[in-house]
């Protein structure tokens, strides 16, 4: 696999972001995209969609069918040109594309083109998917989705890791992907840092002003997230989604893909599924502003019970690679089944040792959440304020506590009483 074009300025000279009115003209030429919409860009239909914090995405339309454009800016769409992003985060976002493609088929859409010098990705557009963070607002259920996010989590992490690769082709991913230096930074910064200080980007909400400056002021909780920093910065355990919250999910009623990878990068085996966990706790902490209160605990006890699929169906699908695909060097079957010594319970300690990872930095993103720069609309798109800040205290003292019991909290259910708790809890 070629290294991406490293110099950003090399980069910068070629690339031209695209508007709806020339990407007809520019991307016509290309028969990966004409073969899918038509040869003519008269006949084709550009919309730009992107509402997220970094990127161009365009669902361009034609005769022939319909595909999505997705085009890296060079500084964070968010924040605007103060904040400038390399264009090379596309290729490793197409590469961890075709990775998970291939670790868990199905799961991500599919690439039909990659034009490295112009950052930008031509791919499957998914109809009539949603984004799972609007469908958890709104209210509607998606059927399999716990399964779904727990075969993608086990997959990707076990398939990526040298529990299952051959360790120089892991090696050579690690390194491959180590170039990926900004986006990361990202991570390092918003999610683990800025949410336990005054960082300039950061904003919460009025009245939370007591509460923020306690939890600032706890060293034990600053000590375990740059514990868990450590671990996200220098644990190559596996290649991680890096971002995989409700807004990198696109459901229907009953079919899900994971999109966006983004923020890409070999990390800890619990990343992805602790992330994930913390985006189900705040639409589940969230709802009481967006539910009647003859729905609410309905959907709020079904979104429990996608966090309980989730969790169950990584532990036993991570079970099942372990005992058909431990191809990897590690815990080789030579010192243990080839022996006539089984290592089941060794695999629930590995698990175990993956879910408080798991914990730890699912209260880290329940922080920064409400903290730090990018907050979710969960939060955001209540209205009244009080409620805002009522629910938000909740989600923030929920994080906390698994920011410093994450080894305590030894089984889903205890997760679960939890989240029930600190839903019932009025702490303002
Ligand atoms: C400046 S980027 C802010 C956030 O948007 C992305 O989706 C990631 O979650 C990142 O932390
Ligand atoms: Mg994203």
């Amino acid at each position: 696999m070629d290294k991406p074009d490293l110099d950003p300025k090399a980069q910068t000279a070629v690339y031209k972001p695209l508007t709806p009115d020339e990407l007809g003209e520019r991307l016509s030429v290309v028969p990966a995209i004409a073969e899918r919409v038509g040869t003519d860009p008269a006949s084709w239909t550009v919309r730009e969609v992107g509402d997220g914090n970094l990127n161009l995405v365009f669902i361009v339309e034609g005769p022939k069918g319909t595909v999505i454009v997705k085009q890296a800016l060079p500084y964070v769409r968010l924040v605007g040109d103060s904040w400038p992003l390399p264009l090379y985060r596309a290729f490793y976002e197409n590469n961890a594309l075709v990775r998970q493609a291939e670790r868990d088929p199905g799961s991500v859409p599919e690439v039909y083109y990659f034009d490295e010098a112009q950052a930008l990705i031509v791919m499957e557009y998914l109809s009539p998917h949603k984004i799972l963070r609007r469908k958890l607002i709104d209210g509607e259920k998606v059927d399999g989705l716990g399964p779904f996010l727990g075969r993608f989590c086990a997959r990707t992490a076990f398939r990526g890791s040298e529990l299952s690769m051959k360790s120089a082709d892991k090696k050579s991913d690690v390194a491959l992907f180590a170039g990926n230096v900004e986006i990361p930074a990202i991570t390092e910064a918003l999610v683990f840092t800025d949410p336990y200080y005054a960082a300039e980007m950061n904003h919460h909400s009025e009245g939370l002003e007591e509460v923020v400056k306690d939890l600032r002021a706890n060293r034990e909780l600053k000590a375990r997230a740059q514990r868990m920093l450590m671990k996200f910065a220098s644990n190559t355990e596996t290649m991680v989604h890096g971002d995989l919250h409700s807004g990198s999910i696109m459901s229907t009623d009953n079919d899900s893909r994971v999109i966006d990878p983004e923020f890409v990068q070999y990390g800890p085996l619990g990343f992805d599924i602790g992330m994930l966990v913390a985006n189900f706790l705040m639409a589940y902490l969230s709802q009481p502003a967006h539910r009647e209160e003859a729905d609410l605990d309905i959907y709020q006890e079904w979104i429990l019970s996608v966090i309980d699929e989730t969790l169950s169906t990584f532990e036993a699908e991570f079970t099942h690679l372990w005992t058909h695909e431990r191809t990897g060097m590690l815990y080789p079957a030579a010192l243990f089944e080839d022996q006539g010594q089984s290592s089941a319970d060794i695999c629930a300690g590995v698990l175990a040792d993956i879910r408080k990872d798991a914990l730890a930095i699912c209260g880290i993103e329940m922080h920064r959440r409400t903290l730090s720069l990018a907050h979710n609309a969960d939060f955001e798109e209540i209205s009244d304020e009080a409620l805002k800040c009522r629910l938000e205290v909740r989600n923030l003292a929920m994080g906390t506590e698994l920011v410093l019991r994450a080894e305590t909290i030894g089984s889903t259910q205890m997760l679960l009483n939890l989240a029930r708790q600190f839903n019932a809890k009025d702490i303002l």
